[in-house]
């Protein structure tokens, strides 16, 4: 074999036929002085004995490669970069700030091999967000907490949560109390369908001037209702596995969904409540809010205020809509003249999803945020609707969600224009966001929608409320 030939082999004469050889210099007053000439990683070739010998075994890789070599006497010197060491490091700056780029940029279009997905031409979320229009009240002195805040309202923020949730519920209540409800002591009203630890008491209080009040969900509005049969629910939650739903075997899940679709407002402790703002253990807010938002929803004759607008699993909901168009036949007189049917019954934009749904876009607010006026729950029109769902078994025998079934009486039996986008509201529950462009935000990204997977973007239905509802 011709070693001349090996590659390591051609390198080295390379080297020695062009040897990269730079200067070292120092500095005395304003003379620059050659000490030596080196290759880099390589020995000195060359010193300059007036300048006394630089014992360069004291130069770092690192500090040869950033051209400053520092010796023995603590001093500084300096020497040039080699060219492709300096292209090197642009290379490297440029690829940092693309990367960054990447992270941080808007997300409105997203495009994947195989799937185009347009969410909107221009998210309004990049748009500048201030405070809503209309009637706003401030804090004042008058929110002081206990008895003397007497600007208060009749509202209370909302959890249902377990024990074990503890942690994440801090979380949630820290961050709401810090951009929002430190300013008006708004209580908070705790649901579980067994008692609050004594822990769970001490913790949550300990994190507001406000009342905590802690209840407990009676058994007849959590347990699974008479008429729901046992066998069939089995038989039909294995069917609802196989088609990949979520939670589907979950006897818990469909309780909770049932609860907080029509009964969380019948509970006594709420009575004499009008106003709540669910809150749910381990989500985020991210913007500070600086006016009393309940009565902003009064003072500006609002029902119900959303963030985040998604597409369902149709898996979930096959007969939700079926069971829906059987009690409007019924009821035709809870509908709304300015309802948002076609928002609930849009084919366009998701054919599939109106498809497998049996006519309903699945669009719904995603209620896991949710600032509203019970009176709208109590009403006949949603009270009838409810009994309806709950007589036809769906909440057991499929898995209706509160959110679906909300959005749909909201939809029907509510004028469209008395439901309002919270869009200053900067939010997010795992994995969606609502995160204005506004000063007033604090970690979240602009525009962001999800964080999680790039076909998130397309369970996004706020294109269609704003098509068909309004902004406002
Ligand atoms: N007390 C209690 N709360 C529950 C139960 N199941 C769900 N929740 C609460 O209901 C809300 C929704 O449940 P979650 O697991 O977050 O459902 P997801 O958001 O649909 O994934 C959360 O606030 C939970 O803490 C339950 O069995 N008991
Ligand atoms: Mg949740």
């Amino acid at each position: 074999m011709d070693c001349r030939n090996h590659p390591l082999q051609q390198t080295t004469t390379r080297r020695a036929e062009k040897p990269h050889a730079r200067p070292l210099f120092t500095r005395r007053g304003d003379k620059k002085t050659e000490l030596a000439t080196f290759v880099i990683n390589d020995e000195i070739i060359k010193s300059n004995p007036e300048a006394g010998s630089l014992p360069l075994q004291h130069t770092s890789l690192l500090s040869r490669y950033f051209g400053i070599a520092k010796y023995n006497r603590g001093k500084t010197i300096n020497m040039a970069i080699a060219r492709p060491v300096r292209a090197l490091g642009l290379a490297a700056v440029v690829m940092w700030f693309f990367f960054i780029w990447q992270v941080l940029k808007p997300t409105s279009t997203i495009k994947r091999p195989g799937f185009d997905f347009k969410s909107f031409e221009r998210d309004p979320n990049l748009d500048a967000t201030g405070e809503p229009e209309g009637i706003l009240t401030y804090a004042s002195p008058e929110y002081a907490p206990g008895p003397k805040g007497t600007a208060r309202i009749n509202a209370t923020l909302l959890a249902l949560v377990r024990n074990e949730e503890l942690q994440d519920m801090l979380s949630s209540m820290r961050d709401l109390e810090r951009t929002w409800n430190h300013k008006f002591n708004y209580p908070w009203t705790f649901f579980n369908d067994v008692p609050f630890t004594e822990e769970f008491k001490k913790k949550t209080q300990a994190l507001t001037k406000a009342e905590c009040r802690y209840e407990l969900i009676p058994e007849e509005h959590w347990a699974m209702p008479s008429w729901i049969n046992k066998d069939l629910y089995k038989e039909s939650t294995q069917i609802l596995k196989e088609n990949g739903v979520q939670y589907a075997d979950m006897v818990s899940y469909h309780q909770m969904c049932r609860w907080n679709s029509g009964m969380f407002y019948k509970h006594p402790a709420l009575a004499n409540t009008q106003y709540y703002w669910r809150v749910e253990p381990k989500v985020h807010f991210f913007c500070d809010v600086d006016y009393d938002v309940f009565r902003y929803m009064q003072d500006n004759n609002k029902t119900y205020g959303f963030t985040i607008n998604l597409y369902d699993s149709p898996e979930s909901i096959p007969t939700l809509w079926p069971e829906t168009e059987k009690f409007i036949a019924q009821h035709p007189e809870h509908i709304h003249e300015n309802n948002a049917m076609n928002w609930l019954t849009d084919k366009v934009r998701r054919p599939e999803h109106n498809r497998k749904a049996n006519g309903y876009s699945t669009c719904h607010f995603w209620s896991n945020f949710e600032i509203a006026d019970m009176s709208f729950w109590r009403s006949k029109a949603y009270e009838d609707y409810f009994q309806h769902l709950d007589r036809a078994g769906g909440f057991f025998y499929e898995r209706w969600g509160d959110a679906p079934v909300h959005s749909i009486g909201l939809g029907l039996f509510e004028d469209k224009n008395r439901i309002h986008w919270f869009r200053d509201i900067g939010y997010q529950h795992i994995p969606f966001f609502n995160c204005p462009n506004s000063p007033k935000c604090k970690g979240c990204v602009t525009g962001r929608f999800t964080d999680g997977e790039n076909w998130l973007h397309k369970e996004d239905c706020r294109p269609n409320w704003f098509k068909f509802a309004s902004m406002g």
